[in-house]
């Protein structure tokens, strides 16, 4: 079996649902994107993403001697329609994602090494200046939603990407398999896009989407209850009529205590996908689920960690569910 094949059903085994492989280069058009991005302020207060730009833009001012970026994706189950009490996002229902997928990743690495001893890299996924979604596409794993998600032509945008950064060239591997690299995956099953439909712009419940594929952070509803807590809590108390808005205006926040998952709920793309996810994912789904809003206000940080044990939630901390 060629290397190819055998990390593919390698990595299938151990729960990634796709993969794909392309060179490592400088993206100059996505550098001149994230700086109009950042100019506008979108990022809001997430200055790590104005931080090390030309990084973000160039594998290779992130690990020496990057020459091939390999992208593996993790599928999560949607999110549950009838919690007790507060949503949850998807991929915040089990285990944090950052470390399940980054053991598989080091696994698929020492199984890449089999074939080429001298393999050497990193692996990544959310927490480096590497972009991630750009890099998928560019593997040939799926198109850029209007709602700024990679969207898989099987799996919608339910995955999670996990990146190996590693030194092998394009040529060694194409010598390998006798073939370029471009030719190995199958041609997508139906024309990918989004063609005339825009349901995640109208549907967003804090308008961040601006324009197609162009997100304002600080009206997501995501990086409003996971980056900015503050800001949760007085949208909570906006939506029950508590506090005005500095507009004038009340922005409903659809029911999202972690994370929202309002754009790829009614994205088509999602409701003809295949479903698949790792059970790690969910593990917590059902405690979650029997939540209810007195549960939520008594529960702190340390009967969080205790029930919920290397949850995302642990991230947030979840002092803003206090207020609630
Ligand atoms: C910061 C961040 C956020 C921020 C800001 C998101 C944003 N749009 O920038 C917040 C907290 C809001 C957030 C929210 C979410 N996130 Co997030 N996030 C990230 C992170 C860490 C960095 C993204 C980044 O660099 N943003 C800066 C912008 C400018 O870059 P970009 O979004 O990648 O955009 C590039 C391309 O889209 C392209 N592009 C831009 N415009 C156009 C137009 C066209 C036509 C085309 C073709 C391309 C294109 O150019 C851009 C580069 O300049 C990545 C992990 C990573 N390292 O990449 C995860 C990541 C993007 N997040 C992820 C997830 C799952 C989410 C949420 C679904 C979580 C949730 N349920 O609440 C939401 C979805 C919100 C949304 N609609 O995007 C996944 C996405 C998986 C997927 N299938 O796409 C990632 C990849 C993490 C991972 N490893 O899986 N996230
Ligand atoms: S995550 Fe929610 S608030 Fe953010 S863009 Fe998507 S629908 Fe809008
Ligand atoms: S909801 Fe429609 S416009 Fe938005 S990403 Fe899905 S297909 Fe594209």
């Amino acid at each position: 079996m060629n290397f190819f094949d055998d990390i593919s059903s390698f990595s299938k085994s151990i729960g990634f649902v796709d993969f794909g492989i392309t060179e490592s280069c400088a993206l100059p058009e996505e550098q001149i994107r994230l700086e109009a991005y950042l100019q506008a302020g979108y990022h809001g207060q997430m200055d790590y993403l104005a931080r090390n730009v030309a990084m973000r833009c160039n594998p290779a001012l992130l690990v020496e001697k990057a020459a091939s970026i390999w992208i593996f994706l993790a599928p999560y189950a949607p999110s549950p329609q009838t919690p007790a009490f507060g949503r949850i996002a998807g991929f915040a229902q089990g285990l944090d994602y950052h470390d399940q997928i980054k053991e598989r990743l080091h696994q698929v690495l020492s199984r890449i090494r089999t074939h080429f001893p001298e393999a050497d890299g990193r692996a990544f996924t959310d927490s480096a200046p590497l972009l991630e979604r750009t890099w998928a596409v560019r593997c040939g794993l799926g198109f850029i939603g209007r709602n700024g998600l990679l969207i898989h032509p099987e799996y919608g945008s339910r995955v999670l990407i996990g990146a190996l950064v590693l030194n092998l060239p394009i040529s060694t591997l194409e010598t390998a398999t006798g073939q370029p690299i471009s030719h190995l995956r199958p041609t997508p099953p139906r024309r990918l896009g989004c063609g005339h439909c825009h349901r995640c712009l109208e549907h967003c419940p804090g308008q961040a989407l601006v324009a197609p594929y162009c997100l304002d952070a600080r009206r997501c509803v995501s990086y409003q209850t996971l980056e900015e807590p503050a800001m949760l809590r007085s949208q909570a108390k906006r939506e029950r009529g508590c506090a005005p808005d500095r507009c004038g205006a009340t922005r409903p926040i659809g029911g999202w205590l972690y994370g929202c998952d309002t754009c790829q709920e009614v994205c088509p793309w999602n409701h003809k996908a295949k479903t698949a996810t790792w059970t790690e994912f969910t593990q917590y789904q059902a405690e979650l689920n029997a939540l209810t809003q007195a549960d939520w206000q008594t529960l702190d940080l340390e009967s969080l960690r205790k029930r919920f044990p290397r949850s995302p939630l642990l991230r947030a901390g979840l002092p803003q569910l206090e207020d609630r």
